[in-house]
């Protein structure tokens, strides 16, 4: 009986300030995964290709303006569109691995000044991410990087307090990875804390729901 549910898929997210490295880690991850034998795909938050992500991306590009509740519950609104997808690529085996996901709502929301609480609320039933992975970078670093685009919250002062969010969100499952590291010692960490984190999965650890 228990052998369909020993072969889930893992939920992994990966977290961090604009510039910690996030995008490149995700793909590089999933190639490494599949090279493992592992199935694995590459998913992202906010996924831009649905209508609610339009409206979105509108936002971001100041194509558009809402005010902040409003773009809150859209961002929370595409992850809840991609929820049943996500829970039966799990179920057949898939691991996802993600750029951003509910923390990033929160974090960037609560750095304009709403309420944690009220921020969390339309994140509870989404799934749970098996593993956070937090690319650990300081603001001023991740801006020395450059590249900075000129969407909506690519500014430094905006990172500290997106910084100062995540700080409070984040609790003692994370795993934390230095992301000031050379990109192949950032890369070798998180292939071994992902690759427990599919055994575990593949172990039979029940899937769970936001928050726990
Ligand atoms: N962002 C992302 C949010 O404000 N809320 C969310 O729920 C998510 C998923 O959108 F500045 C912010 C974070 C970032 C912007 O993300 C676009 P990408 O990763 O740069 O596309
Ligand atoms: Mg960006």
């Amino acid at each position: 009986e228990g052998n369909k549910k020993e072969c889930r898929g893992a939920l992994i997210v990966l977290e961090g300030l604009d510039r910690s490295g996030k995008s490149s880690q995700c793909s590089r991850l999933v190639s490494y995964l599949e090279g493992q034998g592992i199935h694995a795909e590459l998913w992202r938050f906010p996924d831009r290709t649905t209508n609610v992500g339009q409206m979105i991306s509108a936002y971001l590009t100041n194509a558009s303006q809402l005010d902040d509740h409003t773009i809150h519950l859209l961002f929370s609104a595409n992850r809840w569109e991609k929820r049943s997808l996500m829970e039966t690529k799990l179920k057949t085996g898939t691991t996802l691995i993600v750029d951003r996901y509910s923390y990033s709502g929160v974090a960037f929301s609560a750095a304009k000044g709403l309420d944690i609480q009220w921020c969390k609320a339309p994140e509870i039933g989404l799934l749970a991410p098996d593993l956070v992975a937090y690319l650990d970078i300081s603001p001023e670093k991740a801006s020395e990087r450059g590249g900075y685009g000129n969407e909506r919250y690519e500014k430094l002062e905006f990172q500290k307090k997106v910084a100062e969010s995540y700080k409070a969100l984040h609790d003692v499952s994370w795993k934390v990875v230095d992301a000031c590291q050379p990109i192949e010692d950032v890369e070798k960490k998180l292939q071994e804390i992902v690759v427990d984190c599919v055994t575990e999965c593949q172990k039979g650890k029940p899937i769970s729901t936001l928050w726990y």
